[in-house]
Parts: C-alpha cells; sequence; structure tokens
C-alpha cells in the first residue's frame, strides 16, 4: 500500500510545475500570510483586468492597476466588467483593509470587502513582477508572477507620515510625489504640518495676513509658500484617491511665530495696560488709550524652538482659533484635526491646559477628533482623542490613564529627520542617529513597559525638515527608513526578521533607484 501511494504522489507531483518563489518574494511591508503554489502566471498582451463587485472606485482601482503596469510592459490593460485574466473583486462584507491576493498560471485574482483592501492587493501585486516593471519605457522582459495565496491585514489601521511643510515649503507637486510613494508602502495617513514659527503654509480666508505675511518666509531666509484652499483641497482628493486621510495640523500655542508676525493682536504682554488683563475680554480693552496696539512679532528663520506663544487669555486668540479650525475643518474630509501642543515652554502651565482644553471642544465643535503631541496628555482630554508620543514616557501614561490612545512617533526611531550616522549630509542628532536597522527593529508595543498594544492608535513617522529644503533631500532622510516604518505599522511583530527585511529592502531599492529616487545607500544592506 505504501507503495502505491508513493507511486500515485509521485505521479501527481510529476505533472507540476516546481513551487514558486512567492514566499521569498519582495513585498513590503509583509504579507501576513503567505503560500507559495506551482509555477506562475505570465501577463501578456491579451491580459486584460476584471471588475467584480458594485462600487464607484473599482473602475479607478483597475485603472490604477492597469496603469502602473503599462509604461514598462507596453500593455495597454483593457478594464472590463466582463472576462480578463486578472480579476479584482469586492466583496461584501465586514469593513476592513484586508486582502486576498491568489496567483494561478492562467489567472490572478484579489479580493477585499473594501476598496482600500484592492488598493493594498494591487501594491502587493506589483511587487511580485520583475523590479523592470518599474521602468518608464518599453522593457523586453517575460513578465511573471509566482504562484500562490497571499492573505494578508495590517496591524495598526494609522499608518502615517508626517511633513514639516513649515520649516521649508514642499508644493503641491512635492506632496502628491510624498503620497505615491507612501500609498506603495500602505501608509494610510498624511499628518501635514502646516504651521510653525518660521511660516504659515494655508490660505485662511478671515485672516489673510496669514498667508500675505506668515506664508513669505522659512528656516534659512527663503521664499517660503502656501497651499491656497484650492491646492489644499487638491492634495486632499490627490490623497483620498491613494486611500490616503490627510490630518492638517495647525500647532498651538507655541510654535506660533509666523501667526503672531501675521497678527500683532494675538500677541501676550505686548503694550498691555497694568491691571488684571488676564479677566478682561478683547472687547473690554481699548487698545487706542495705550501707546498702541500690541506689536506684531517679527519673521523668524532660526531653527530653535519654544520661544513663541498665543495669548492664550485673549479672546481674540479663541476667535482666530475657532475661525483657523473651521475653515480646514470645512475642507477636511477625514475625522482628525492635529492641534500641535508640544514644546510651549513660555506659555504658563495652567494657561496651557485652559487653552488645550478650549481646543479640544473648538475641533471637537466641528466634528473633529483632536490628535496633539504628547504634552497635551498633561491636560483634560475628550474622549477619543489621541496624544502623539514623540518624546516623554510619561505623558503617553497620562493619556492611557484617561482612557485615550497613543500615536506612537518615538524620536529616537521613527524621526526621519534623525541622521543616520555622525557623517549624514543633512539632519539633526537630538534625539539619537537612526540607521536603519534601528528603524527596523523596535516594537511598538514593547517600547515602554507602560504603553500596551490596545492603548496603540497607530504608528507615524514625521520628517522635519529644518534642514531638509528639497525633493533630493527629502529622498536622502526619507527612503529607506519609511519603508521600516511602514512594516512596523502594518506587519505583527513576530514576523519582523531584521535579516529577511535586509534582502527585501535591497530589491526595494532596485524599484527606488529605477524610480530616481536617490535613496541613502546605508551600509546595513547589501543594495
Ligand atoms: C522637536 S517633535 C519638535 C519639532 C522639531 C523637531 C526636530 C516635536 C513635537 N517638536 O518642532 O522640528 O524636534 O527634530
Amino acid at each position: 500500500v505504501l507503495g502505491l501511494v508513493t507511486l500515485i504522489s509521485a505521479v501527481l507531483f510529476s505533472c507540476q510545475k516546481p513551487l514558486s518563489e512567492l514566499e521569498s518574494a519582495a513585498i513590503i511591508p509583509l504579507p501576513s500570510s503567505i503560500v507559495a503554489g506551482h509555477g506562475s502566471f505570465e501577463l501578456n498582451s491579451g491580459s486584460a483586468i476584471q471588475i467584480i463587485g458594485n462600487s464607484e472606485g473599482l473602475q479607478g482601482l483597475g485603472e490604477v492597476l492597469a496603469s502602473r503596469l503599462k509604461p514598462a510592459t507596453g500593455f495597454d490593460l483593457p478594464v472590463n466588467a466582463d472576462g480578463g485574466d486578472i480579476q479584482l473583486e469586492l466583496l461584501g462584507g465586514e469593513e476592513s483593509e484586508a486582502y486576498t491576493l491568489v496567483v494561478e498560471e492562467d489567472l490572478i485574482k484579489i479580493t477585499a470587502n473594501s476598496e482600500a483592501g484592492l488598493f493594498y492587493g494591487i501594491q502587493t501585486l506589483v511587487q511580485l513582477f520583475p523590479v523592470a516593471i518599474e521602468n518608464n519605457s518599453i522593457t523586453e522582459a517575460s513578465w511573471t508572477v509566482p504562484a500562490g495565496k497571499i492573505v494578508d491585514q495590517p496591524e495598526y489601521g494609522y499608518r502615517g507620515s508626517m511633513l514639516d511643510v513649515a520649516r521649508h515649503f514642499f508644493t503641491v507637486d512635492d506632496v502628491k510625489y510624498y503620497i505615491d510613494e507612501m500609498a506603495k508602502l500602505k501608509l494610510n495617513s498624511l499628518h501635514l504640518h502646516l504651521t510653525d514659527d518660521q511660516g504659515w503654509r494655508i490660505e485662511i480666508k478671515s485672516w489673510p495676513n496669514l498667508t500675505t505675511i506668515g506664508g513669505k518666509s522659512e528656516v534659512g531666509g527663503g521664499d517660503g509658500g502656501f497651499y491656497t484652499q484650492e491646492d489644499y483641497k487638491e492634495i486632499i482628493a490627490y490623497a483620498a484617491k491613494n486611500y490616503i486621510t490627510v490630518i492638517p495640523e495647525i500647532d498651538m500655542p507655541g510654535h506660533t511665530n509666523a501667526a503672531l508676525a501675521s497678527y500683532g493682536e494675538l500677541n501676550p504682554g505686548v503694550n498691555l495696560p497694568d491691571g488684571d488683563f488676564s479677566t478682561m475680554n478683547e472687547g473690554e480693552i481699548d487698545f487706542d488709550i495705550l501707546d498702541g496696539d500690541p506689536k506684531a512679532a517679527e519673521i523668524y528663520t532660526g531653527i530653535e524652538v519654544g520661544f513663541s506663544t498665543l495669548a492664550t487669555n485673549k479672546e481674540i486668540t479663541y476667535q482666530f482659533v475657532e475661525d483657523v479650525i473651521r475653515e480646514i475643518s470645512e475642507m477636511t474630509p477625514g475625522p482628525y484635526f492635529h492641534i500641535g501642543g508640544d514644546e510651549s515652554h513660555v506659555t504658563e502651565k495652567d494657561d496651557y491646559i485652559e487653552f488645550v482644553e478650549r481646543v479640544q471642544k473648538i475641533t471637537a465643535k466641528y466634528g473633529k477628533t483632536s490628535i496633539g503631541w504628547d504634552e497635551i496628555a498633561t491636560t483634560e482630554l475628550l474622549k477619543g482623542n489621541v496624544a502623539q508620543f514623540w518624546a516623554l514616557a510619561e505623558n503617553a501614561k497620562l493619556a492611557i490613564e484617561q482612557g485615550n490612545q497613543v500615536l506612537m512617533s518615538p524620536a529616537k526611531k521613527a524621526y526621519l529627520d534623525m541622521q543616520y550616522d555622525s557623517t549624514s549630509r543633512l539632519g539633526l542628532h537630538w534625539a539619537a542617529y537612526i540607521e536603519l536597522d534601528s528603524a527596523y527593529i523596535w516594537d511598538p508595543e514593547n517600547y515602554d513597559p507602560g504603553i500596551k498594544k490596545q492603548d496603540i492608535f497607530g504608528i507615524e513617522a514625521p520628517l522635519w525638515t529644518e534642514t531638509i529644503e528639497t525633493r533630493e533631500d527629502l529622498n536622502y532622510m526619507v527612503f529607506p527608513r519609511i519603508a521600516a516604518i511602514a512594516e512596523i505599522a502594518w506587519t505583527p511583530s513576530e514576523k519582523r526578521e531584521w535579516s529577511d527585511f535586509q534582502k527585501r529592502i535591497a530589491v526595494q531599492g532596485k524599484r527606488w533607484d529605477i524610480n530616481g529616487i536617490g535613496l541613502y545607500k546605508s551600509p546595513k544592506v547589501e543594495w
């Protein structure tokens, strides 16, 4: 009997193609489950993309895939409702970002319960083609995809990166470029740090000086710049097509010199009358009796932090804050508004608390959940609001004690502006030098004993731009580390292994090279 079984399985086995290399494919972030099949699928000029299911975005998703495959292959893959050897199927069922990708010899099928899931399946599929798929002109190659099955879903629902467009301004095109690269790594949240001491970057119709004055400076004395409301909406729409939510940040009450330079009345303690000013409302003060209105601050182009504050005890300040939050919230479909709150070193503690508590109520009034840097946890947080851990675990713990969650951006690991080592041509190093292995080897749920898995809202890698002026600079700081952070946010910790990531990131580096991204070639990788 045993002989017969062996014989039968030998016969069956000999009919099959060898096991594919799907399990060692260079997918970043690494999927939760990969099982190799036999043989491979080959894309050809007769291939077609079939969309199955009911949703407005399906056609667009088909086109996303077709346009990713076209430049290198030259194939004009049609997107059809019937017939096609690459199928995208939207299933009914509970909303999630999960997807399943099955590759057989004559069929590729991606299924998901949401458009976002299909979008992530598409990103994985593109990574399964030879790296030459990234070429921008027609390339002779056999466009094969290893057979097998991938079942995948993210570990964290918020997977983000922050771009500081305040210290140096980045154009709408730069931001779109950043969105494209984030999307390929399955990041879903773009936090825009829109204001700081050195510049105000978003048009506010009711306070026009913010951009006519505050928008025209940046670190080092350059011209700065700002987004019109139309520009901002364009960024939001572009992000949405990439299943990315934009989180606008107005940093306050500190980091506000650009606003204070635009409007004198927002400044505290300048030309104020004697007496108990803090109990007076703006309307009750007759500035005419003073020797002039409060003076606007000077434009600031240095990189020191912690010297500025809004006048937290003037009603005009809250009118200002409310106008800004209202105008931005009305343009922002995403549920979050980032209120900053970091390094307010010249705001009295009590004033800080009162201010942050009041501002949280204003964002709630406009339907948004507040996120703020970890210092906001020293105030009473509204339910559901999020503290972004960057420096102090004590603050993260204060948030957790209040029943709020923490967005993990520990500066020692997740800050994309930290230098790789002492020879890095850009960046700061106040928190740490962060080589690629250091950016990869950490676990959010074990980072601090006081922060448990259930306390973690998500993971975000901020890029501060004091030393970053151009897209080239940005590329050097962001790539490859953003891939490490994306994998920490997507892949369960027990699946992550540095030696395996080292191999996959080398292949990813080839893709970035083809796309002209001048990444940092870390000596920790054999590129
Ligand atoms: C600290 S991180 C800051 C930023 C700087 C950054 C530079 C945080 C909430 N505040 O204002 O740009 O360090 O690494």
